[in-house]
């Protein structure tokens, strides 16, 4: 079966060839963007089998993300053309480097994509592999999106785990519905992704990774990403359905955890680490307000803390964020189906960010596998 299914609106990019503001700047680069089909093609990339399901336009740039997307080794069966409404296309920025503010500019409203609703999916087609990923921006575009959502988050038993990205666009929620509406949906997936400070522009949280968790306490797996600074993961229950293991590499949990299979236990909280196994020296855990987490390292996790890994982030030159979170999500997923530990999970997300963060574009291939896994095992002294 399929490892992973990606349903969501995708775009042909516009990307400037020089710096500057879309008022001046003379000419632009194609690219494709759409946060789901990047998990979706990076983890094509990285070895596993992925779907993308979504509709586009019977126009030449449908065509093109078909194809392009297709070229990743995604599949691409489950695409539908609409021959009454164009495919979404968007222009943007590379970013600010020093504010990180980047000019978008959708044309996307009426979209072939903006008109996915439950009766022209195919919904077995997108409950078909063991991992669903899924992001709060389709809930954005339209009534029948939103109602597609929730009719996807609502799992039959033994439907794929539940993957969810916030990803909240606030230029895409007309009304004021976004925050409300995605903590309902976060609430009801397994993995749930969301960036500190997206938490905060949403839903007000400032507290830090603690703080989100509190606000969030249903989803096994919830992965609070911070930037520069790192990614904490909080793991409860069955840690998304006995899909992660969150301990450190052990005989147990080195195992592949069962997929889809709800009710599987899966040990509980962060294994405590040798003292002294960070070099002295380290960066200290994040700051901003509230408690900083249990590091991986921390040799005793604070008593009435959900358990917590902290993996701090690589320090890349950044070229353009655009595109970093998705293929966090896709590194980390990636690492998940293959039963690794959580703490390799985040150092997989940071290491497929890493190679998104460096290249102008929206998506990027991930590094070999091969090369990912030697990275990925470096000793903590390497990613400080
Ligand atoms: O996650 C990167 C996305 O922002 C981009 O590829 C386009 O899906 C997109 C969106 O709606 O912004």
């Amino acid at each position: 079966g399929l490892d992973v299914v990606a349903l969501g609106e995708s775009m042909v990019t516009f990307l400037p060839t020089r710096p500057g503001r879309l008022a001046d700047v003379p000419s632009f680069d194609r690219g494709i963007g759409g946060a789901e089909s990047n998990v979706a093609c990076a983890l094509a990339a990285g070895g596993h089998s992925a779907r993308w399901v979504s509709r586009v336009g019977a126009d030449g740039f449908g065509d093109h993300l078909v194809e392009a997307i297709g070229a990743y080794g995604v599949d691409v069966s489950a695409v539908g053309r609409d021959a009454a409404r164009p495919t979404g296309v968007y222009f943007r920025t590379a970013g600010d480097r020093a504010t990180d503010a980047h000019e978008v500019a959708y044309y996307r409203a009426g979209s072939a994509a903006s008109a996915m609703s439950v009766e022209n999916v195919d919904l077995g087609a997108v409950r078909a592999g063991r991992v669903l990923h899924l992001s709060g921006i389709t809930a954005a575009l339209s009534e029948s999106c939103s109602g597609l959502l929730r009719e996807l988050v609502t799992r039959p038993p033994g439907g794929p785990l539940l993957s969810f990205d916030v990803n909240y666009r606030s230029g895409l929620w007309g009304n004021g519905d976004g925050p409300r509406v995605l903590l309902e949906l976060a609430r009801r997936a397994d993995v749930v992704f969301v960036g500190e400070d997206e938490a905060e522009e949403a839903w007000g949280i400032s507290g830090g990774p603690e703080a989100v968790r509190a606000a969030l306490p249903e989803p096994g797996v919830l992965v609070v990403k911070q930037g520069a600074v790192g990614a904490t993961a909080f793991v409860s229950g069955a840690g998304g359905r006995g899909l992660v293991a969150p301990t450190r590499r052990s005989r147990t949990c080195n195992s592949p955890a069962p997929l889809g299979s709800a009710g599987v236990p899966a040990s509980q909280g962060t294994q405590p680490q040798p003292a002294g196994s960070r070099a002295a020296g380290a960066a200290p855990a994040p700051q901003r307000g509230g408690t900083p987490p249990a590091r991986v390292s921390d040799p005793t996790p604070a008593p009435a803390q959900a358990p917590s890994t902290f993996v701090p982030a690589l320090t890349v030159d950044v070229v353009s964020t655009i595109g970093a979170g998705d293929a966090f999500a896709a590194g980390f997923l990636s690492a998940t189906l293959r039963g690794l530990p959580i703490r390799d999970g985040l150092r997989h997300g940071h290491l497929w960010a890493a190679a998104t963060l460096t290249t102008p574009g929206d998506l990027a291939p991930p590094p070999s596998r091969d090369t990912a896994d030697r990275l990925v095992a470096l000793d903590d002294a390497a990613w400080e």
